[in-house]
């Protein structure tokens, strides 16, 4: 942590330890509910992303990840206002979906309505046993717009996000583990570290390989097996023709670079 350099915004705390840089939701007294200021710093700070950021890492301060929309700032709200303002949160959240690098949301506490849309808008969740995954829209009266709907279906199911939508129900973290919300469970306290050091892990990697993995393989394994395979095999060439990779591989074959070790 020599290198940290932190900047603390009202609403966002960054920080960059090493090549990754660390993004805290700072509204702690308010469980970080995401109000428009939180949603426009996010946008921010994707946009101006310094070049040498290899990760990013989204956590939440205090005892919280984020407790969903501020649901002060919605009474007021009519029918054009609220499209208008899904559709800011679309914009802004697949500006973290399709970022330079890759984004690991480390998740404790309240993961909630939009916190869980926010997460699910990164490419790595990392939980600790605190976590709690819930949609309370339904409670509400009202529905996801932060591109949930299309986003945690893709990770859960479209029939357990409306079980949690219709009934209220709560996922603990050991259950989002298997379950498909997170990819990894820490010890408690533990999920800031090890989305670090899998961040700092990711950003060593040839940017284009980060690159396919975020953007290609999605759209791959959403095509027709056809279309699949072709973009499959355009992504491969293009990759394998990077001199990144001849300069990879060639440190395999000449023994200087890592071997797959089982963890
Ligand atoms: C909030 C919010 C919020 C807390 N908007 N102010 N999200 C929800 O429906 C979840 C609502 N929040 C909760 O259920 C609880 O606050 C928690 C379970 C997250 C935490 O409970 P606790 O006991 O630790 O805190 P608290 O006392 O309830 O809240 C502390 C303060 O944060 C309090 O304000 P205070 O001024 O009275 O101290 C709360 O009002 C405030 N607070 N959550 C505004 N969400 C793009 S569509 C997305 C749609 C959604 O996200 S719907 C889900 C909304």
């Amino acid at each position: 942590m020599a290198d940290a350099a932190l900047t603390t915004a009202s609403l966002l705390t960054l920080e960059t330890v090493g090549r990754v840089l660390t993004i805290g939701l700072n509204r702690p007294a308010k469980r970080n509910a995401l109000n428009d200021g939180i949603i426009l710093e996010i946008e921010r700070t994707f946009a101006t992303l310094p070049e040498a950021v290899g990760a990013v890492v989204f956590h939440g301060v205090g005892d919280h990840f984020s407790a969903g929309l501020d649901l002060s700032e919605l009474s007021e709200r009519d029918a054009t206002a609220g499209l208008m303002h899904s559709r800011m949160w679309h914009r802004v959240f697949d500006s973290i979906q399709h970022a330079r690098v890759p984004v690991i949301a480390a998740l404790k506490g309240a993961v909630i309505g939009g916190g869980l849309e926010l997460a699910c808008a990164a490419h790595i969740r990392v939980a600790e046993p605190s976590a709690y995954y819930a949609l309370p829209e339904g409670q509400r009266g009202i529905f996801v717009g932060g591109g949930g709907s299309v986003r945690l279906p893709r990770l859960v199911g479209v029939a357990r996000m409306a079980d949690m939508m219709l009934t209220g129900r709560v996922y603990t973290a050991p259950e989002g583990v298997s379950l498909g919300f997170s990819q990894y469970l820490t010890e408690e306290g533990g999920s800031l570290k090890k989305a670090l050091e899998l961040a700092e892990r990711v950003a060593q990697n040839a940017p284009l390989t980060n690159f396919a993995v975020m953007q290609a393989l999605p759209l791959i394994a959403e095509a027709s097996p056809q279309t699949g395979l072709m973009l499959e095999a355009l992504m491969a060439s293009v990759a394998q023709s990077d001199q990144e990779a001849k300069t990879r591989i060639r440190a395999f074959l000449d023994r200087k670079a890592g071997k797959v070790q089982p963890s």
